[in-house]
């Protein structure tokens, strides 16, 4: 995955024909494609491979299930040409266990503390220990809100140099820059893109509000 834009797409644009024409408007602008059950369910898994030929695929599939039924759901997600599956981490460490084999060498992302609202109310409360576990397991990073950016600078305290993904830039009132500076590698930004007349420029602002709060990067 690359790390210059800092910005991932999150394609949750169910008509597919529009989903393909946004990842082409923007797949040089951002390090990554992020799709959901949105748009697989409403096109196919084709769809992994077929984006992944623009930009490298992360499935937020957020797996929650016993090692062996999440083994298999992210070996077909490879084998399709992700670049990374997030999965849940409150199945507990032999799950999460089950995904980083399974996954190859490709990235396994933990869920942490959610972004929205509901998810103070029983993710805030585990998700450093989730967050240890990331670390115990070798997944290669964690998700963590950009609506709520202290708790970023705190998760990011616990996992080294675990990759962090913040999914809750734009619609969900998170700053891209605000996120970024409290220590997450990458922001995750879905319907102020992908729902713009313009995804293009939407992107570009993004990528730009960045640039100038971090220009040496
Ligand atoms: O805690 C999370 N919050 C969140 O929004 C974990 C996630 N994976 N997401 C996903 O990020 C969500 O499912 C959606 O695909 C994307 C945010 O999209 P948007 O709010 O920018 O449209």
């Amino acid at each position: 995955m690359r790390k210059e834009s800092r910005v991932i797409l999150a394609l949750d644009e169910v008509r597919g024909e529009r989903a393909l024409w946004v990842a082409g408007q923007v797949a040089d602008l951002v390090d990554a494609i992020k799709i959901n059950w949105p748009l697989v369910l409403s096109t196919s898994p084709e769809i992994i491979t077929e984006l992944s030929k623009l930009a490298p695929v992360i499935c937020d599939f957020k797996v929650a299930d016993i090692p062996n039924t999440v083994s298999l759901i992210v070996s077909q997600a490879i084998k399709r040409g992700a670049d990374g599956v997030i999965v849940h981490g409150f199945t507990g460490s032999d799950s999460v266990k089950a995904a980083v084999q399974a996954a190859e060498g490709r990235k396994i992302f933990v869920v942490t503390e959610m972004s929205h609202p509901g998810g103070t109310e029983y993710t805030a409360s585990a998700a450093e220990s989730l967050a240890r576990m990331a670390v115990d397991c070798h997944a290669s990073g964690i998700i963590a809100p950009a609506t709520r950016p202290e708790r970023v600078a705190a998760l990011r305290r616990i996992i080294g140099d675990l990759l962090i993904l913040s999914p809750g830039v734009g619609a969900q009132g998170g700053s891209a820059s605000i996120t970024l500076g409290k220590g997450a590698d990458y922001v995750i930004v879905g319907r102020s893109i992908y729902g713009a007349e313009d995804p293009r420029e939407a992107a570009l602002q993004v990528v730009r509000e960045i640039k100038s709060a971090f220009p040496q990067r």
